[in-house]
């Protein structure tokens, strides 16, 4: 049994335990009420779904395992997994476990490239992620318990083996898709000698010189690892693993959500207006001349993209933690210095329109810059990025809930007509 089995093995009874105790104490306890437009607004503010793996705390940002994520920046992604995973940070043989188990695993086989090599040119990467991650799906561990009749409190082993495989594959598998789609070029094998990390900005082939390109990978998929359970990822995710679809379903499903642009597509979104906003007012423009342009923009009836959060009530830690990152290797670039631009004005600019909530920055107010001053000039692929991060989250995710055995989601759906009948009721 491996490092990681063997502390989910340990941990797993522990775990049901304390569902069952509060079931049996607390399972019919009325927690929150629901207003009609809750339905019809997209569950805004429901509390209805159980996610062990982090929080996101209105007036502070995001917790992993209840450790505020700056506290957490300078770590790899192999302790966030064992993090997410396991609730405690790993020591160092355990990461250096996972560390190897990954690289040792990395290898994603030919039948994948050729299938991808297959796709018309013009194939979006993020549906090519999700292509690649199903057409492993034959290969699952958890399907074939499954079918072999392993006990329903027994799967969660192969459904750890199935996300262990995934993930070990899935920075190959991205890169991969990297050089095929936008440099005609083969996918470059994985080191069995490097972190997960380093192994993937090495395999997407960019000069890195000064190690700056691989410090921000690793940082960038550290930060964009999870981010509570109700995002269009990790929710659809959840109730795909549900239905006891195996993780390569799941991750494939998940992912497909962060595809939209309302979710994991806004940080190239963020880096278009800005680049129109240089090309607009030149490289260094004035405060007066940006806050007159943003005003415009407003009044028209567009959003300021990177600006604003649905949970958020402040600036998003991770916005800083990157700004922090371009400080630290001295990042030159007009974008960067827009970046600090914008964040000086645009809080004052949303105030004065008085209809965002939350007038701060969140994180992908930076995140697309930082790639693209880094060389990857690729918008269509920074989803992609934040994909192969996720897949940390959902994976942990799912795998928490099949540890913990939750049933299959299952919510009901209310017509208008009795969703009217039940507000007179209650009117
Ligand atoms: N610029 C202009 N207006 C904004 C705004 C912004 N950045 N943020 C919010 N508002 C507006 C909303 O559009 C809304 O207007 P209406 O009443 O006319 O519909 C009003 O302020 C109230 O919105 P809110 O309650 O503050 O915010 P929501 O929870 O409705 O929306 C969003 C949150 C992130 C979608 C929103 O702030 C937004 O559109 N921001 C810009 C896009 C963006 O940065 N998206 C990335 C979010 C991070 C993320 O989750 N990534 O995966």
């Amino acid at each position: 049994m491996h490092p990681l089995h063997q502390r989910l093995t340990e941990l797993a009874p522990q775990w049901q335990e304390q569902l069952q105790t509060f079931l049996a104490q607390h399972g019919t306890a009325t927690i929150a009420t629901l207003q009609a437009r809750q339905v019809i607004g997209g569950m805004r503010g429901v509390p209805a779904l159980l996610c062990e793996t982090s929080l996101v705390v209105p007036n502070e940002g995001l917790r992993i395992r209840d450790i505020p994520i700056a506290e957490l920046a300078d770590r790899t992604p192999e302790e966030i997994f064992w993090l997410l995973c396991t609730g405690e940070l790993p020591t160092a043989e355990q990461t250096a476990w996972l560390r190897q188990f990954w690289a040792e695993h990395a290898t994603v086989p030919d039948y994948v490239w050729q299938a991808l090599k297959a796709l018309p040119s013009d194939s979006h990467p993020m549906a090519m992620l999700s292509l690649g991650l199903l057409a492993m799906e034959r290969e699952s561990a958890f399907r074939r318990a499954f079918e072999e009749g392993v006990p329903r409190a027994q799967l969660w082993h192969a459904w750890l083996e199935d996300c262990l495989m995934l993930l070990s594959r899935i920075t190959t598998l991205a890169a991969g898709i990297y050089r095929i789609r936008f440099h005609q070029a083969e996918p470059l094998p994985p080191d069995p000698t490097l972190d997960w990390a380093s192994n993937y900005a090495a395999m997407l082939g960019l000069p890195d010189p000064t190690g700056q390109f691989r410090d921000l990978v690793r940082l960038y998929l550290v930060l964009h690892s999870d981010h509570e359970g109700g995002n269009v990822s990790a929710m659809t995710g959840y109730t795909v693993a549900s239905a006891l679809s195996d993780p390569f379903y799941a991750i494939s499903a998940g992912l497909n959500g962060l595809a939209g642009p309302l979710h994991g597509l806004a940080n190239q979104e963020c880096l278009r207006f800005l680049l129109q906003l240089l090309g607009k007012l030149g490289t260094s423009p004035s405060d007066e001349a940006l806050e007159q342009e943003l005003w415009q923009w407003l009044t028209s009836g567009h959003v300021i993209p990177g600006y604003g959060h649905a949970v958020l009530r402040v600036t998003d830690p991770r916005f800083l933690l990157f700004q922090q990152f371009a400080h630290r290797w001295q990042l030159q670039h007009e974008l960067i210095a827009l970046v600090d631009q914008l964040y000086r004005i645009v809080p004052q600019v949303l105030r004065r329109h008085g209809k965002a909530q939350n007038p701060w920055p969140n994180v992908d107010a930076i995140s697309g810059v930082l790639l693209y001053v880094s060389g990857m000039r690729e918008f269509e692929f920074y989803t992609v990025m934040f994909g192969v991060s996720r897949a940390l989250g959902i994976c942990a995710q799912t795998l928490i809930h099949r540890i913990l055995g939750t049933p299959i989601v299952r919510p009901k759906s209310l017509t208008l007509q009795e969703l009217r009948q039940l507000a007179t009721v209650h009117a």
